[in-house]
């Protein structure tokens, strides 16, 4: 895959040498390129920015170094993504449809936001995809991009060394995972359950079942409440009552 990300704070992506993200850099699984907006202004001070028609507080980034910029790294097949606290909310399905692309290209907005006609420029000719990290506000678009490419590269094929760290994870499936431990088996009192050394994998599989519907229950009602009904057997059925969680009627699968 390849990407460009464009930022008037290159710095900000040294972490992108690190750990499994640089050595998919390395192996050439991902081909990343990180620009400087200021590469693409032309006036002695390198403007990026400039006070918003309308007013009100803050700058606004100017079109024109935008537009050169998106000329220069864009592809005919390539799709733009722009961090910004107004975009759709990145998901992990979302991340599996960006892992699924050849070229994308990260504008990444400081101040108040981007000239807006750069995006609907740019719409008219590629993919765009505004996407938020959720109902919070940043200074800059910078760690979101971090963020979204940590999240798309453990998707490339060949990065993670067993595939099943993807389909047994958070969010693969709509529920929450099971929490995990190791050795040693007891610490400061605390003992790992029994279950989970018991050798037996059919119970292992329905603990780790009854403890991710739990989860999701209660920490996360937003996904339990779009999690398929279909989904859910006569055991989950059973397991939830037992745990002494009332089961609106039809949510659960006969
Ligand atoms: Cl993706 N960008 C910015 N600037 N702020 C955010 C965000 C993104 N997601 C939440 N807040």
């Amino acid at each position: 895959m390849k990407v460009d990300i464009i930022s008037i704070f290159p710095d900000y992506f040294a972490p992108l040498d690190l750990s499994l993200i640089g050595k998919a850099r390395t192996t050439g699984t991902l081909n990343l390129s990180v620009h400087d907006l200021r590469t693409w202004t032309h006036d002695v001070h390198r403007t990026v920015d400039d006070s918003p028609y309308g007013g009100g507080p803050g700058m606004v980034m100017r079109p024109e170094p935008w537009g050169q910029a998106l000329d220069a790294v864009g592809s005919p097949g390539a799709t733009l993504v722009v961090p910004s606290p107004v975009g759709k909310p990145f998901t992990q399905a979302g991340a599996h449809e960006l892992a699924g692309l050849d070229h994308l290209v990260f504008a990444c907005g400081r101040y108040e936001g981007i000239d807006q006609r750069v995006i609907d420029e740019a719409a008219d000719r590629m993919p765009v995809r505004e996407v938020s990290l959720g109902d919070y506000v940043l200074f800059g678009g910078e760690v979101a991009v971090i963020v979204i490419l940590e999240a798309i590269t453990r998707l490339l094929p060949g990065v993670l060394g067993n595939a099943d760290s993807l389909t047994e994870e958070s969010h693969a499936a709509g529920l929450l995972e099971a929490p995990v431990y190791t050795k040693p088996v007891s610490w400061r009192d605390r003992e790992v359950p029994d279950v989970l050394r018991s050798g037996d994998h059919g119970r292992i599989a329905r603990w780790r079942r009854d403890q991710s519907m739990l989860r999701t229950l209660t920490r996360r009602p937003d996904m339990w409440a779009d999690y398929p009904p279909e989904n859910l057997d006569k055991k989950d059925r059973k397991a939830l009552l037992e745990a002494g969680f009332q089961i609106p009627p039809g949510r659960v699968a006969e």
